[in-house]
């Protein structure tokens, strides 16, 4: 059995069990031993992050990786294209969520939990920083009406919750994140999808209360 370590708030966890769910993997969910950011939780996990996996001794992190193993594990239905250009494309695809749309919509978290002495100031960097990669998101991606064609694929499952806990972290401070009209159709047909539609509503649920207790 596949133990998905997981914590709800995380963006990178959904991602990975939507496309578990979207494979039919088979997995158990399981919190994080010894707890999050916890010297006990390195010893399972060095890495330190959430999530990962756990198949008897094999520990993976990384939700990219992961995601890569299991595709090599269950390759059916495949949601990578047998094309090498196209695998390549939408693997580029797949991490610019990582490390860009997520890396940017992260530098707004102390805006929630610490005083920012000139928060005015911190919110339109931020606002700007968004609308930035957001444009880029817009000049990158031609969906059709998903990025690699007919079928939901390995590089779509990290955005629509993504997108969605920016947009609602941009309102939470006073600002609106600009989604460009490639960006709104390709996030409405993900969103039509159950269970893309249902993990993107279970997780704005944590992210309000998130919001709420800061
Ligand atoms: N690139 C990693 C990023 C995972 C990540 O940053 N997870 C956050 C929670 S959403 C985390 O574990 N942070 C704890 C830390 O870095 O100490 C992935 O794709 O899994």
């Amino acid at each position: 059995m596949i133990e998905l370590i997981n914590r709800p708030i995380s963006i990178y966890g959904v991602k990975v069990r939507i496309y578990m769910d979207l494979k039919s993997v088979e997995y158990k969910q399981i919190p994080v031993p010894g707890g999050f950011r916890t010297a006990e939780y390195r010893k399972h996990v060095p890495s330190g992050t959430v999530p990962a996996i756990r198949i008897g001794d094999f520990v993976l992190h990384d939700s990219g990786a992961i995601m890569e193993y299991l595709e090599e594990c269950f390759p059916d239905p495949p949601m990578l294209p047998s094309d090498l250009q196209d695998r390549a494309k939408l693997r580029a695809l797949a991490n610019f969520h990582d490390t860009k749309l997520e890396a940017t919509i992260r530098t707004c978290f102390p805006l929630f939990s610490q005083q920012v002495e000139s928060r005015a100031e911190a919110v339109s960097v931020f606002d700007d920083a968004m609308a930035d990669t957001m444009d880029r998101l817009e000049s990158l991606i031609d969906p059709q009406p998903f990025l690699g064609g007919a079928a939901i694929s390995l590089a779509d499952c990290g955005y629509p919750t993504t997108i969605r806990m920016g947009e609602r972290m941009m309102a939470a401070l006073g600002v609106s994140m600009i989604l460009g009209d490639k960006t709104k159709a390709w996030l409405a047909a993900l969103e039509a999808n159950a269970v893309v539609g249902k993990y993107v509503k279970e997780y704005l649920r944590t992210l309000d209360e998130w919001i709420e207790e800061k």
